[in-house]
């Protein structure tokens, strides 16, 4: 059976989890309170209660964080907040920063 001796290399195993990013909605005059609701429900996958409370904060403090992803699921989130806002005629937006 294998022993670690030192004629043998141990092997090293290391975990790199990957980065985590906050995806956050900024605060603006134009885009409506339940337009910012619909995006919280149906891109962050928030309740109705949870993403009216949302709301407010980024309302009240100029942006909130809506959910914390990968890079690459982050990316998707702001990318569909983007088009969904521009769909529908709101200057919302949406940016993602390191954890
Ligand atoms: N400030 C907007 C209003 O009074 C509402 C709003 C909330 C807009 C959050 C954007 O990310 C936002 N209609």
């Amino acid at each position: 059976m294998a022993t670690n001796t030192d004629l043998q290399t141990k092997e090293r195993v290391k975990v790199k989890y990957p980065k985590r990013y906050k995806v956050l909605l900024l605060n603006d005059d134009y885009t409506s309170m339940e337009f910012v609701i619909d995006v919280l429900i149906t891109i962050f996958h928030k309740s109705y209660e949870q993403a009216h409370e949302i709301m407010l904060e980024i309302h009240e403090k100029t942006k909130g964080i809506c959910g914390i992803y990968t890079h690459e699921i982050a990316e998707t989130k702001v990318m569909q907040v983007h088009k969904k806002a521009r769909d529908n005629g709101f200057p919302l937006r949406a940016t993602m920063e390191e954890e």
